[in-house]
Order: structure tokens, then C-alpha cells, then sequence
């Protein structure tokens, strides 16, 4: 169910009950997913409003649009005899309208208005498309004060009664969402939910891996891994209610450049005038996100002597990386673009 705000006022008096011409003051029929949906009073049948219900001050004046949609999931092969909406308990009109591939932007028939006290459409089976979901919108109007009701209104295909579908709705938690590349991952949740609650929501994700608990409602989880960065792209969460029924919605997901990780372990002792030693047997160089190393400096911080102290590199470089020392400050240099194991 669907309420504007308000009514719209003033419109020309056109004198009879639910007449045609009322619809042409009615809003856009609001989109399948449009926010402001919600579920109507019986989710079965309708039970909309009652004998003092109007929200009018005048009669034939003023005008006030109703929507009820239904979506008809119609299997390939179906053979289509008999498509029509039946009401009961109706004032002051109501007007069907069917979108579908046929028609998409959406199909009105003479026999589509049902009039005060009326209880059905003609037969629309001509207009629905089997193989594909097909939405059934009514607009109810209200022209006059006091009733504004719609107790019922129910599909009938081929003489069986299909319960009403409404689409799911599906949120994020977060518009965007950031993480550092690395092996930690990028991850968001969100909500979901569908009225009819015999329906089992399946979420799916464009990208990444999503779990959701529940089964007309409930929550999501989304996660994917963030091998590097920088890196930004967005993901769809898609929530269907394997009844026609399905939503959307769009998150961006950022993986961030993260630094090298550099840890100088173990420790080394030197006697003087001895030959060379090793100044740190267990260092590890490692990058999140696996980046090659441009270059790196080693440098003797603390009493260093240009005449005693000198740095120098054991055995031939990995290919790529040079080296200079400058005798005079004790920096040591390797440079070139390489692995940080090679750096290692
Ligand atoms: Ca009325
Ligand atoms: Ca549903
Ligand atoms: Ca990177
Ligand atoms: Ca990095």
C-alpha cells in the first residue's frame, strides 16, 4: 500500500462517483521499489479503510490516490484463459493497472475501472505476459467523503484466487565501506525484509561472499577479500523472494594502500678487526598487499665511525636490486623494483 501525503485539491467537479476523468489528477504510479511502501492492513486480501476513513473535506472537488500492488510470477507455458481482479467493498473507485515486458510502461483497458459498489475487472488474460513476473497496480481514489475502502481485491487466474506478492526491501548498513589491502578483508551487513511471510528471501552479491539469517527478514553479511589496493568498486546486494519480488541496493567498496611491514629481528655481535657479520639474521620485510619494494636504506644509527664502520651486502643480489654505500655517512642504498621476499 501506497499513500501520498495528501489528497490532490482542487480538481474539477465531474459529478459521478469513481469517474474516469479523476484519474487524471492521480500522482505517477510509484516504482515497484519505491520507499514508502508498506504492507496493507490484511496482507491477504486488503481490508483498506473504512465508512469514516476519508481523509476529503469536500465532495467531487477533491480526490484522494490509493495504491495496491501485486507482483504475478506467471510460469512459461502457462495458458493464460481468464486474468481479472475482483473487489469487494469499494469506494469510491479503483483503476488496474498491468506492467510488464508487453507493456512497460503500463497498461490501462477500458475494463480496467471498477466503479463504486463494483466488483471486478474484465478479463485482462489478452495483456499479461506468461514467462515473466507481472505487476498488477491498483489505483483506489476516493472523490467524496465519508467511506474511502477497499476491503478486498484479489487476482484470479484461470479461476484460482493467487495470493498477493509484495517485493522485498534490502539495505546496507553503510552508503560505503573502506578497508586496508591485506589478508583481514573488506566486509558490510544490512537488513532485508518482504511482508509475505511464507516467502524464503535469497541475497545474493555481485561480487564477494554474502550470508544472510532469517527467511522473509532478517540480516545480511557481506564480505570479499582485499588482496590490494588502491582499489574501489561498487557492489549490488540483491534480495529475491522467488515469487517475482526482488530489490536492490548499491554499496562502494575501498581497499586502501597499506605500508610494507618491516621487522629487524635478531641481534648481532661484532669483535673488532673480525671479518664481516651478519646485522640482522631474522629480518622480514612483507607487504598486505604483496606491492613491490622500491628501494630501501640501511644505515649504522647510533657511534657510527666513517673510519672503523662499514655496511656492505653477503653474496649477489636477488636481479633488480642494486646497491651503493657512501663511506662518508654509513647509508647503505639498494635500489630497483623488486619483491619484498627479494628485499627480505
Ligand atoms: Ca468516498
Ligand atoms: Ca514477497
Ligand atoms: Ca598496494
Ligand atoms: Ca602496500
Amino acid at each position: 500500500m501506497f499513500r501520498p501525503a495528501t489528497y490532490v485539491s482542487p480538481v474539477p467537479n465531474y459529478g459521478t462517483h469513481g469517474n474516469v476523468s479523476y484519474y487524471n489528477h492521480a500522482p505517477a504510479i510509484p516504482g515497484q521499489n519505491d520507499a514508502g511502501w508498506v504492507a496493507a492492513p490484511n496482507g491477504s486480501t486488503i481490508a483498506f479503510g473504512h465508512g469514516s476513513f476519508s481523509r476529503l473535506t469536500q465532495c467531487w472537488v477533491q480526490v484522494d490516490f490509493t495504491y495496491f500492488q501485486t507482483l504475478v510470477d506467471i510460469p512459461l507455458g502457462t495458458t493464460l484463459t481468464t486474468f481479472s481482479i475482483n473487489f469487494s467493498g469499494m469506494d469510491d473507485g479503483s483503476l488496474v493497472t498491468i506492467f510488464n515486458s508487453a507493456n512497460p510502461g503500463g497498461l490501462v483497458v477500458p475494463g480496467s475501472y471498477v466503479f463504486l459498489g463494483g466488483s471486478g475487472t474484465t478479463n485482462l488474460a489478452p495483456h499479461i505476459v506468461a514467462g515473466e513476473t507481472n505487476r498488477v497496480v491498483i489505483t483506489q481514489m476516493d472523490d467524496c467523503p465519508v467511506g474511502n475502502t477497499l476491503q478486498s481485491a484479489v487476482v484470479n487466474l484461470n479461476g484460482t484466487v493467487i495470493p498477493p506478492n509484495s517485493p522485498p526491501t534490502v539495505a546496507a548498513n553503510a552508503a560505503s565501506v573502506s578497508a586496508n589491502e591485506g589478508p583481514a578483508g573488506i566486509a558490510n551487513s544490512g537488513t532485508y525484509s518482504d511482508s509475505n511471510t511464507g516467502d524464503n528471501v535469497s541475497i545474493t552479491a555481485s561480487v564477494g561472499t554474502v550470508t544472510k539469517t532469517g527467511t522473509n527478514s532478517g540480516t545480511w553479511s557481506w564480505s570479499n577479500t582485499a588482496p590490494n589496493g588502491p582499489a574501489s568498486y561498487p557492489v549490488t546486494i540483491t534480495a529475491n523472494d522467488g515469487n517475482g519480488g526482488s530489490a536492490q541496493t548499491t554499496f562502494t567498496a575501498t581497499v586502501l594502500e597499506a605500508p610494507p611491514v618491516l621487522t629487524v629481528g635478531g641481534s648481532a655481535t661484532y669483535t673488532e678487526d673480525n671479518a664481516p657479520v651478519v646485522i640482522a639474521p631474522s629480518l622480514s620485510l612483507t607487504d598486505p598487499g604483496n606491492d613491490s619494494i622500491d628501494g630501501a636504506k640501511v644505515s649504522i644509527g647510533t657511534n657510527f665511525n666513517p673510519s672503523q664502520d662499514s655496511l656492505g651486502i653477503a653474496g649477489p643480489l636477488p636481479g633488480g636490486i642494486s646497491s651503493s654505500y657512501n663511506a662518508a655517512s654509513g647509508v647503505l642504498t639498494l635500489s630497483g623494483v623488486a619483491s619484498p621476499s627479494d628485499y627480505q
